[in-house]
């Protein structure tokens, strides 16, 4: 697949190593595609122009591994960071498949099963100071309700504020230089989770013991999911100094978890994303969490992965357009006088005020997206 020359260097591309380790199950539909060794996960992203990959430890030690086969493992994904200069950027648990934790992890009526996602958890934690991560991220992707019935919301918040104290008080204690990340997401795809969006996230970090430790990996798809707009979600965290990680991918709206390539749904909102992050200069790495199509074979994950990477440049590419554009200058510079106060401002009371040329500003978005841009 074409590279936009000279541009894939300047941004590190992440993906997780289950993304491309997908084997295009979906809840109505067995796999369509054989297994991907993580190792070879890793050279492959490495080879495709990722910089960096976020993994659940699982996705390279299978739960039941002894500690030997850990520490086998271990050292065989760093043997390939080292040869490929790839990078782990975030690492997490995927316990939320594993029956044990059907009821949830660290919001489980079972308190031995509490126990267990805390040790989990930990133990994944582990992992990551192992590979280099700087980022502990957790999706609880059963910590939440299917029957409303089973517990109190506020009994589940608690737990969730035990365990992420835990965990932090974990970190701290084994001195690793890491931090703890909450990915929202509001349901998944029959329970309703606790902590759904931004806004619920950041709301329950002020509540940790040291909240400051604590920062919010925020998902594209996750946000469409609850009917929101990304870039909302997005600048949420960006105003509160939170955002420590981004999963880009494509979703439409109030539909269960699609997980699409990036630029695969919803153009314009991918579109502000990008432009949120580059105008804002958000350092972290451009990560991806979507899954190639069911209809893709072995061979073709690869080229999931190229698509991804140049859907953000060529976004990129349009953002610089769009900031750059003569017309797009001058409506925001029309828009931008009404800001300052001025003396004629009592005299208009409470007139509608200004035409702001929004139709005209909308519609050269579309024609710089589109392509058709002549300026
Ligand atoms: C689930 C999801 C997860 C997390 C990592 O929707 O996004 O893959 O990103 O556990
Ligand atoms: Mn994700």
């Amino acid at each position: 697949m074409a590279r936009i020359p000279g541009r894939a260097a300047a941004r590190l591309y992440s993906f997780g190593l289950w993304t491309v380790m997908n084997r295009g199950a979906d809840p109505f539909g067995a796999p369509t595609r054989a297994a991907l060794d993580p190792l070879d996960a890793i050279s492959g992203l490495a080879a495709h122009g990722a910089g960096a990959f976020e993994l659940h430890a699982e996705d390279l030690i299978p739960a039941d591994s002894s500690a030997v086969e850990r520490d086998r493992l271990i050292a065989a994904a760093r043997r390939r960071m080292t040869e490929t200069g790839i990078v782990c950027d975030a690492c997490g648990s995927s316990m939320f498949w594993e029956p044990v934790f059907k009821d949830g992890g660290m919001v489980s009526n079972e308190a031995r099963v509490r126990r267990l996602a805390v040790e989990r958890y930990q133990a994944a934690i582990d992992v990551g100071h192992l590979l280099g991560a700087p980022l502990f991220n957790i999706w609880g992707g059963r910590d939440g309700a299917e029957v409303d019935a089973s517990r109190s919301p506020i009994d589940a918040l608690k737990r969730l504020r035990d365990g992420f104290n835990e965990l932090n008080a974990y970190i701290a204690r084994q001195g690793y230089n890491m931090r703890l990340s909450i990915e929202p997401k509001p349901n998944e795809p029959r329970g309703d989770l606790y902590i759904s969006t931004a806004g619920h996230a950041l709301a329950f970090i002020a509540t940790l013991d040291h909240p400051e430790h604590v920062g919010v990996v925020l998902e594209l798809a996750h946000a469409a999911m609850a009917g929101l707009n990304p870039a909302h979600e997005v600048a949420h965290t960006l105003y509160a100094g939170k955002l420590d990680g981004i999963h880009l991918n494509a979703q439409r709206a109030l539909r269960f978890d699609q997980d699409l390539r990036f630029g695969g749904a919803n153009l314009k909102d991918a579109f502000f994303v990008v432009k949120l992050l580059e105008d804002e200069r958000w350092p972290g790495p451009r990560t991806f969490d979507a899954h190639p199509y069911r209809t893709t074979d072995e061979k073709g994950i690869w080229g999931f992965v190229e698509g991804c990477i140049l859907a953000y440049e060529i976004l990129a590419d349009k953002v610089q357009q769009f900031n750059q554009d003569a017309e797009v200058r001058q409506l925001l510079a029309e828009i931008k006088r009404w800001d300052a106060p001025s003396e004629s401002d009592e005299r208009r009371g409470t007139s509608p005020g200004p035409i702001f040329a929004y139709e005209r500003l909308d519609h050269l978005v579309f024609e710089i997206l589109t392509g058709t841009r002549r300026a």
